[in-house]
């Protein structure tokens, strides 16, 4: 069966087993009941700034860094501009011969548009069904805008925001009020001159922001060269650091129940959703000759009575 061989950790079947998932798939559901009561322990990060930010970079660093720490990794990507493979994070690495890269890394891409209607369910469903399956660190990367990314973003243990130096995104950010999401500001590409400037001014607007901070965690900035991986070590230290925090202050299966909550909305959401798109598909013309409310009225019951039954 594909779940237990997915459970042996057959890289093929978990491959196959996720995609019955992402789908909706009876076999894919029923697998996720089963891996949602083993999952619970991950780690959630999400990864967030804009394109161009050296997200992709970052996480094949932070891979590494984790793997190194014996955890096995679950990456979810949810930014159909850089479609990246396991093979171009690991392309150099497996020539190093580190074989535990292989085993113990799972790096799935989703898609701009879900088979749901939308990417947030499916991606949250990717992350219960890698904690079931015993990734214990997940990294989920976004580029921070939309509905999808709210969704997936308010659902993950820890957000690091990446920010690039000399591009004032800090100023813009503060204003978008992105800088009340994030429990950590990374400045990468810190081998540019202006990362200073940049380190220093977001550490201002930290430090003399009037906001409650989310679960009273003080954001961290710190400095990365994510190409070069400096900075990642001690990044991954603050991560672990977030991840105590949580634990004690009973965040962190909070979060999870949030996660779960979150999960059944969106795919019941979405099944309404389709079930009263196909309504106004039939009945398009019964709308255009009928009463504005009427009409209103005939397709919520003619819903409710294809729901009900
Ligand atoms: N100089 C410098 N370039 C970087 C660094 N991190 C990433 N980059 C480069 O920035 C570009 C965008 O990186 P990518 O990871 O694809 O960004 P993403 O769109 O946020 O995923 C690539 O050319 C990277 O090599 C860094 O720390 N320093
Ligand atoms: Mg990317």
């Amino acid at each position: 069966m594909l779940l237990e061989r997915a459970l042996k950790g057959e890289e093929l079947a978990i491959a196959r087993l996720l995609t019955k998932i992402e789908y909706v798939d009876p076999e894919g559901l029923k697998a996720l009941e089963y891996l949602a009561e083993r999952s619970g322990s991950a780690h959630v990060v999400g990864i967030t700034g804009i394109p161009g930010a050296g997200k992709s970079t970052i996480i094949g660093a932070l891979i590494d860094e984790y793997v190194r720490r014996h955890h096995k990794v679950g990456v979810v990507m949810i930014d159909p501009s850089s479609p990246f493979t396991k093979g171009s994070f690991m392309g150099n690495r497996i020539r190093m011969q580190d074989r535990s890269m292989l085993s113990n890394v799972f790096i799935r891409s989703l898609a701009s548009r879900g088979h749901l209607g939308g990417v947030s369910a499916e991606a949250l469903m990717l992350i219960e069904a890698l904690d079931g399956l015993g990734y214990d660190r997940i990294i989920v990367e976004t580029v921070g805008a939309g509905q999808t990314d709210t969704e997936v973003v308010s659902s993950v243990h820890t957000i690091a925001v990446l920010t690039v130096p000399g591009t004032g995104d800090e100023i813009q950010a503060l204003k978008a009020g992105i800088m009340e999401i994030g429990d950590f500001y990374v400045i990468n590409k810190a081998d540019k001159p202006e990362a200073e400037a940049s380190y220093i001014s977001t550490k201002f607007v930290i430090d003399s922001a009037e906001i409650n901070f989310r679960d009273g965690w003080k954001p961290i900035v710190t400095k990365t060269v994510a190409t070069k991986g400096e900075g990642i070590k001690e990044l991954v230290d603050m991560f672990e650091e977030h991840k105590s925090f949580l634990e004690s202050n009973g965040i962190f299966r909070r979060r999870i129940v949030d996660r779960r909550v979150k999960m059944v909305e969106l795919i019941v959401r979405r099944n309404i959703d389709q079930v009263l798109q196909k309504t106004i598909d039939e009945n398009k013309k019964e709308i255009l000759m009928m009463p504005l409310l009427k009409s209103v009225e005939k397709i919520r019951d003619d819903v409710i009575a294809k729901i009900s039954k």
